[in-house]
């Protein structure tokens, strides 16, 4: 119900004037009349009618949907302001979550960059994102462990790794750089224990034939022996493997097996990587190979990603040196030992592709 007052000079005529204005079916109740004469001294009736809202909206050009959607538009406003109010405002990320987030976009593992920065947290420099950036890639760069290359060492080379990533390959360019070396060129000699992929003997066998290598086909332990003793009077003796999926226990266990039947002799071994794979997938590998000393990684496909992150984020977090870094399929050049400075300046780049 609405009030509505109605001035005439009687208390009748002003009701009457309500029942004009609402029609005899209008339920009207009269609630207050009062009497009051007017500045010019004549009597005026004031009279308070309750008129149903259908029927007062209705004089006044108003239906009643009208009315319920203008009703709902307000309560949604109201509530607006309310959750406003109620909700805090979204704070912006902090500066070690931005920086933690874009280098796990490049490729470094979580766990790595949690330990690093999460004890940051709270600390002025944690608010200052150029701070933490030249924090992380310093701690990269000390870090980052690179076996340096010795021309002159006597020693015998097992390439290990998963299948395809460029194991024969880069015992060739090793083979060559060793051979061709301009100031310790070295006596190589190769053997493949491959007996599992076929032509992996004639893609060896190539490559001997075209650097005029002596080289092994190694079916047995016992074959693995003889070709030892029978190579030690090379410099440099490399041994290539089948490559190894992470289902494949059969051949990791033949790997293994050649491996740990000559204990006595030392033959360090190299663990292949592609640059391309993603950092489960390497630590998959790695755990595979868990009970082989692994001596340093080889890392390939170089220039075939734009994320050398997840590679380089796997041999920081294990603190595995980097021997060499292949950058191609061209035997021999493209393969140089693996330089800290320019794997920073190279990690650096991509932070902004
Ligand atoms: N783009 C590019 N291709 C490479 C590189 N290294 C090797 N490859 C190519 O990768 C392919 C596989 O190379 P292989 O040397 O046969 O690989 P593998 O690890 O011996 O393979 P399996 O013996 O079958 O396990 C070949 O086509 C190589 O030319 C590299 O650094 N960059
Ligand atoms: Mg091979």
């Amino acid at each position: 119900m609405v009030e509505e007052t109605f001035t005439a000079p009687t208390p009748r005529d002003a009701f009457e004037l309500a029942r004009e204005k609402y029609g005899v079916f209008s339920e009207l109740k009269l609630l207050r009349a009062t009497q009051q004469r007017d500045e010019d001294g004549r009597l005026r009736a004031h009279i308070v009618v309750s008129v149903p809202q259908e029927d007062y909206l209705a004089s006044i050009g108003i239906d009643e949907e009208e009315e319920l959607v203008g009703e709902i538009h307000q309560l949604r406003d109201q509530m607006a302001r309310m959750k406003a109010a109620i909700e805090p405002t979204p704070t912006q990320p902090e500066a070690i979550d931005e920086i933690k987030e874009m280098m796990r976009d490049k490729g470094l593992p979580a766990s790595w960059l949690d330990a690093l920065l999460d004890p940051l947290r709270g600390d002025s420099v944690a608010e200052d994102k150029s701070l933490l950036l030249s924090y992380v890639l310093e701690e990269m760069d000390e870090r980052l462990r690179v076996q340096p290359e010795n021309t002159q060492a006597h020693k015998s080379l097992m390439l290990i790794g998963p299948t395809g990533v460029g194991k024969t390959t880069t015992l060739a360019k090793l083979a060559a750089r060793y051979t061709l070396d301009p100031v310790h060129p070295r006596s190589v000699a190769l053997i493949n224990l491959d007996t599992f992929r076929v032509g992996a003997y004639e893609q060896m066998e190539h490559y001997a034939a075209t650097l005029g290598l002596t080289h092994r086909k190694v079916d047995t332990i016992e074959g693995f022996s003889v070709a030892l003793e029978e190579l030690a009077g090379h410099d440099v003796v490399l041994i290539d493997t089948a490559g190894i999926s992470p289902y494949d226990i059969g051949r990791l266990v033949k790997t293994v097996e050649f491996l740990k039947s000559l204990p006595e002799r030392d033959i360090e071994t190299a663990l292949v990587i592609s640059a391309t794979a993603k950092y489960d997938d390497i630590e998959a590998i790695y755990e595979h190979f868990s009970f082989v000393e692994i001596n340093s990684v080889i890392l390939t496909k170089f220039d075939e990603t734009k994320r050398i992150g997840e590679s380089l984020g796997f041999v920081l977090e294990k603190g595995l040196p980097v021997s060499y870094v292949s950058t191609g399929q061209e035997v021999p050049d493209d393969l140089e030992p693996a330089d800290k400075e320019n794997l920073m300046i190279r990690f650096v780049e991509e932070l902004h592709v």
